[in-house]
């Protein structure tokens, strides 16, 4: 009979150490998880296998097609234009995770408001929790038991999104569950389908996040992942900039600004990540970096996916600089 991971749903098997669920053939009848999860939970030593990215869209198009409730989970410091794809599904919730990150000055009725306008999607409420401070676990579980159509409730969303730690603080404060599910900051942690069964009209079901290829976190190494995964209330930085100035995020990714007129840049992003400012002119840095050029009219910001954000107050000529394939866009000013 085969068996399944509780921190990632793989099933468990002792022949491919590189591919998911393995376990010691020794350890195999007595295991609970598989050797990735163990580390990972123990060690915070993640262990990258193979990503499995059909799989993960074919479970995702799956719950498409339920009539069950569905949890929608996007981070807030990736909203783009994926969240219309929540117009897919059926009976769906919007959860913005990681409401703590965000500076507390930051109102959400403006942030709800700001979907509404930018994006056209039908959703049945839009919620903010942050599972690490346990913020709106309560209203959320008000929210799924007015919602729900049947006893299984799914998570959807990208990886990263915050679906696993949700589910974790939920089973912690609401249910007599003892196992909890794997989480990390790397891409790709949940595996396969997980059943959390928290009472005999509740089960939520975790899956695998989506894997965007354009996202600054994908193929990084652990060492970049940490530093660039903002894990604390975000420190906004801001700058006057001055013609011919730039902007240098690590070495990650470069803004010139090229109008001739004073204007205001602030910056969200890890508080870990070094960022200075410098004379475009004379400091020619990361200009080796794939280049895309903006024309913005003012209140716009610029996006480097899961890396930052940049709110420009005023019209601006700028060029940003980061690695290949990684999406970079404008957008109205978030906040
Ligand atoms: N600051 C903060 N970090 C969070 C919160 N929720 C999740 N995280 C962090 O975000 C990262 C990803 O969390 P996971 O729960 O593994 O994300 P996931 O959506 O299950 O990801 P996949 O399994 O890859 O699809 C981890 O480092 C979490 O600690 C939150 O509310 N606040
Ligand atoms: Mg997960």
């Amino acid at each position: 009979m085969t068996k399944k991971c509780l921190g990632c749903g793989s099933v468990m098997q002792y022949e491919n150490k590189d591919k998911p669920g393995y376990i010691d053939e020794e350890n195999y009848n007595d295991a609970l998880v598989c050797k990735r999860c163990f580390r990972i939970k123990n060690y915070g030593d993640y262990k990258s296998i193979s990503y499995e990215k059909e799989n993960y869209e074919k479970i995702y198009n799956a719950v498409k097609e339920k009539k069950d409730l569905v949890l929608f989970l996007c981070d807030i410091l990736s909203l783009d234009d994926k969240l219309n794809e929540i117009n897919d599904f059926n009976n769906v919730i919007l959860i913005i995770t990681k409401k703590d990150l965000l500076p507390k000055s930051v109102k959400e009725y403006k942030i709800i408001n700001y979907i509404k306008e930018n994006f056209n999607i039908k959703c049945n409420d839009i919620i903010f929790v942050s599972a690490t401070k346990n913020y709106n676990l309560d209203v959320l579980m008000n929210l799924i038991n007015k919602n729900k159509t049947s006893n299984n409730v799914y998570l959807v969303g990208d990886t990263n999104a915050g679906k696993s730690t949700l589910i974790n603080a939920i089973i912690k404060s609401y249910s007599s569950v003892t196992s909890y599910i794997t989480t990390s900051n790397m891409p790709a942690t949940t595996l396969d389908v997980i059943k959390i069964k928290l009472s005999d009209d509740l089960t939520l079901i975790d899956t695998p996040g989506i894997v965007r290829d354009d996202n600054f976190l994908y193929n990084l190494e652990a060492k970049d992942v940490k530093k660039i995964s903002p894990v604390k209330e975000i420190k906004p930085r801001t700058y006057q900039m001055k013609p011919n100035e730039s902007i240098i995020i690590d070495n990650y990714a470069r803004i010139d600004y090229l109008s001739d007129k004073k204007n205001s840049f602030t910056i969200y992003l890890s508080n870990n990540i070094k960022v200075k400012r410098i004379n475009l002119n004379t400091n020619n840095d990361l200009r080796c970096l794939n280049k895309t050029s903006f024309n913005l009219k003012k209140g716009k910001d610029i996006v480097i996916s899961g890396l930052c954000f940049c709110k420009i107050v005023d019209d601006a000529l700028v060029n940003v600089y980061t690695k290949d394939n990684v999406k970079v866009f404008s957008r109205n000013n978030l906040i």
